[in-house]
């Protein structure tokens, strides 16, 4: 077969070789949708188009686009110091970013392991669980419990806890989970922010727990609210609930805050918003403002202080995990400089003050062609459409394409729209997404 090529402003490129990640190949070869700079909270096309970009990205670039502070760390660092080794020394920023993260979170989370994605971030905090009870004496806690629809990734833990069908189905076994129910029920369409109906589902904890015993089950894991599966807040109470259900039985909470975390709730987690601590939390993608990949596990401080007594001597590695770039100098210099726009700008306050805006101008979407719900929660929100009968993808695809060719990047899956403006982004811009994608809907078949 002979390699597809297309051109660009740089020059003929071949498509065939780059095996795309959670993409349609065949159809984005056939169709290709170039990115090729961007500016503040447009993405660029190599012909020179602007495109509102309605996801910062994957949820990752809250404070817009080329922040010259992050490009001005990041060239620095990798001038200074490119890379340490991340087992057995250190480098400053590693401990510096660190204790800024610490900073930002709920009391009691309190010491920070570093990793690169929000995937490394679910399985690092599940081995953390497991090995956690083992030193505590109790080996035989090792279950986990996730949510369906939670998404957690795409590593063999995190597919293991998490709830999205198509992403498990080719992979096998993986590791024992079992799950929640997901919140999405048919009484709670159209809400605005958090549902009223669906704080009793925590309370199949207490199912799972008499059918597999609690000294079997080493965590729970969710996201305060899914995020990919289309922007599902929880219902009033039920966090709450799943919380006070893990202390009764001692099993650890470990919150995904992957997307909740760092703004997008309109605080500095979704935890905090939420007013539910977990002992576990993940972050990734926004702490560095998507610039350099870049995840976290923040725990609490006697979780880490259990390792250091089970430690063995003082010379040995407490916890036999890690990855080269754990804490990598150029992720730590972005995230300090991302950490202090994130300051300097107030960016949970900016979400704080026009998450109403966004709601408004999402929920005027209710009685447009195809829409079956509406969610949103802080700067995230979705719309669930009808299926076209045997093609419940094909809609969301085609009002994507059809955005696209209008200037706007929306995010597509499934039966969902999603969208995540950036922080930063105008009411104005704001307007401009729902303006074309109502007529998106209304130029749909
Ligand atoms: N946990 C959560 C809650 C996530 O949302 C991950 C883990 C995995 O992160 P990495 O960095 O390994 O991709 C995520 C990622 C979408 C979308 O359309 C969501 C994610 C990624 C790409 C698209 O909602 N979330």
């Amino acid at each position: 077969m002979t390699d597809r090529q297309a051109s660009s402003a740089t020059g003929p490129l071949d498509l065939e070789t780059y095996w795309m990640p959670f993409t349609g190949n065949r159809e984005f070869k056939s169709n290709p949708r170039m990115i090729s700079a961007a500016d503040g909270v447009h993405f660029i096309t190599p012909d020179g188009r602007r495109i509102l970009d309605g996801l910062s990205g994957l949820w990752c670039c809250g404070a817009g686009h080329n922040r010259r502070e992050i490009a001005d760390a990041i060239a620095g660092q990798a001038r200074t110091l490119d890379y340490a080794p991340a087992f057995q020394f250190g480098h400053p920023k590693a401990f510096e970013l660190a204790s800024r993260i610490r900073g930002f979170m709920p009391e009691g989370l309190e010491r920070v392991f570093f990793v690169n994605s929000g995937s490394e971030a679910a399985d690092t905090s599940l081995k953390i669980a497991r090995a956690y009870w083992r030193q505590k004496g109790m080996p035989t806690k090792t279950r986990f419990i996730g949510r369906a629809k939670g998404y957690h990734g795409v590593n063999f833990g995190g597919i293991a806890v998490g709830g999205i069908g198509p992403n498990r189905k080719l992979f096998g076994s993986t590791v024992e989970s079992d799950h929640l129910s997901h919140t999405l029920l048919p009484e709670n369409r159209f809400t605005r922010g958090q549902p009223v109906h669906g704080a009793h589902l925590a309370d199949e904890l207490e199912e799972l727990v008499a059918l597999h015993d609690a000294s079997n089950i080493a965590a729970v894991i969710v996201e305060p609210f899914a995020g990919s599966a289309g922007v599902i807040p929880p219902p009033k109470g039920y966090l709450e609930r799943l919380r006070a259900i893990c202390d009764k039985h001692q099993i650890l909470l470990i919150f995904d805050e992957v997307i909740t975390g760092f703004g997008r709730s309109g605080a500095r987690t979704g935890a905090e918003r939420f007013g539910v601590t977990p002992d576990i939390a993940n972050f990734a993608k926004q702490i560095t403002n998507g610039a350099v990949p870049l995840g976290a596990v923040v725990v609490r401080r006697d979780i880490y202080d259990t390792f250091m007594e089970q430690g063995g001597p003082g010379y040995a590695v407490e916890f036999p995990h890690g990855y080269t770039y754990s804490g990598h100098p150029l992720a730590c210099a972005a995230g300090l400089a991302a950490l202090d726009i994130f300051e300097q700008e107030d960016l949970p306050g900016q979400v704080a003050a026009k998450e109403g805006f966004f709601e408004d101008c999402i929920h005027g979407l209710a009685n447009h062609p195809h829409v079956l719900d509406v969610r949103n929660f802080g700067f995230a929100g979705a719309l669930t459409l009808e299926s076209i009968p045997g093609e419940p993808a094909r809609r969301p695809y085609e009002i994507a394409m059809y955005c696209w060719q209008r200037g706007l990047y929306v995010r597509y899956g499934g039966d969902t729209l999603q969208f995540g403006p950036a922080f930063v982004m105008e009411k104005s811009d704001i307007a401009e997404i729902f303006n074309i994608v109502g007529d998106a809907l209304r130029a749909a078949a």
